[in-house]
């Protein structure tokens, strides 16, 4: 039987961590054939609500889960750790200016960062969902100098479905027929969630965006805004943030990282860029990857058209500036 990994998940009593770590303990993190060991860090005034959340876990029997822990230590909830999924962080408050957020949010990440690099397994990797998710995983790998920076990552992958899930609708496909969409930059409003490479039924998606009766315009005025702003959509209708669809996207960008991305296909990962596309070495930006042996690469030599340059070039100048505020307060 394969070894168990060890598993730290953050926020673990919150929305997110909630329904992310019984679908890890049933296989969906890191395949049916690897067990898991799960490290739940929580802040010390929900750790009792961690420990529920494990009473529950013990009791759904999952045969692929061989253990389970609680901290409210960052040290020792990342002793030994292969991967992290680090939800928890500091959402933004009522009259908190944008540098608050970022300061509290580095003063989390940047705790973790140097958790990670004292007590993590070799082969260590992460995910930051918790917001501001981009500029956070920047903080903890600048934190984490002994772990390659190329191993901290950000989650936009829930964009991504969320662009995918929308071209579909538009064009009466399946999802399944969906191909090469792509989401640039940040995981903000500012996001570029790109169709010029996608493809529907193997036709380019623009050409049946077309036949549909949806011209660039809509892509720009329609799509776009709908992809960028579905959180706020769903905060709307739903009377809450979303979950189960973070926690889903959270899930499979860890799956696809670690066992691979389906030969001739790509997802969309925030990751450290590599320069490509003219973004800067020292920013992390989701970009359309491809992942093979655990590693991640961004897709290389896609053409960019005028207007798509303009969108990744506003939301890498947003991920600059928040990384300048950071810096600014000496936080890197
Ligand atoms: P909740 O407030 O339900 O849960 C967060 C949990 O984190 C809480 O239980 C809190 O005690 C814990 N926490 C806070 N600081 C911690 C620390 N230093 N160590 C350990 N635990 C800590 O939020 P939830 O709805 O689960 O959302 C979690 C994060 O995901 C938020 O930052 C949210 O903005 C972000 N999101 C990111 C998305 C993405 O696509 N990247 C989409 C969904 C979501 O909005």
């Amino acid at each position: 039987p394969a070894r168990p990994v060890t598993v730290t998940v953050t926020g673990a009593a919150g929305q997110i961590g909630y329904a992310t770590v019984f679908r890890a303990a049933a296989g969906d993190l890191l395949g049916p054939g690897t067990p898991v060991r799960l490290h739940l860090l929580e802040l010390p005034q929900a750790r009792r609500a961690a420990e529920g959340t494990a009473l529950e876990l013990q009791d759904g029997a999952f045969p692929l889960l061989e253990g389970v822990e609680v901290f409210d230590d960052p040290a020792a909830a990342f002793e030994g750790a292969s991967v992290g999924l680090l939800i928890g962080s500091r959402p933004r408050g009522p009259g908190m200016e944008r540098a608050d957020l970022l300061e509290a949010n580095a003063g989390i990440f940047s705790v973790q960062g140097r958790a990670i690099n004292a007590g993590a397994a070799e082969d260590f990797r992460a995910v930051v969902v918790g917001n501001p998710a981009n500029t956070n995983a920047l903080i903890a790998a600048s934190h984490a100098p002994d772990v390659p920076r190329e191993r901290f990552t950000a989650l936009t992958r829930l964009d991504h479905h969320r662009a995918v899930a929308q071209l579909a609708a538009a064009t009466g496909a399946r999802t399944a027929e969906v191909d090469g969409v792509a989401i640039w930059g940040n995981h903000s409003a500012t996001q570029y969630p790109d169709l010029t490479h996608a493809t529907v039924g193997g036709r380019p998606a623009l050409e049946v965006l077309a036949a549909a009766g949806h011209d660039r315009d809509w892509v720009a005025g329609t799509f776009i805004p709908r992809v960028a702003r579905r959180g706020a959509e769903i905060i709307e209708v739903r009377g809450g943030s979303s979950v189960a669809s973070a926690a889903h996207a959270t899930l499979c960008h860890v799956r696809d990282w670690v066992l691979g991305t389906p030969q001739g296909s790509w997802t969309s990962m925030a990751v450290a860029s590599d320069g490509s596309y003219g973004v800067p070495e020292e920013l992390v930006s989701s970009f359309p990857v491809t992942c093979r042996n655990g590693a991640a690469t961004v897709v290389p030599g896609l053409e960019l058209d005028a207007f798509s340059r303009e969108r990744v070039e506003r939301s890498v100048q947003e991920l600059a500036e928040e990384r300048a505020a950071v810096a600014a307060l000496g936080l890197l």
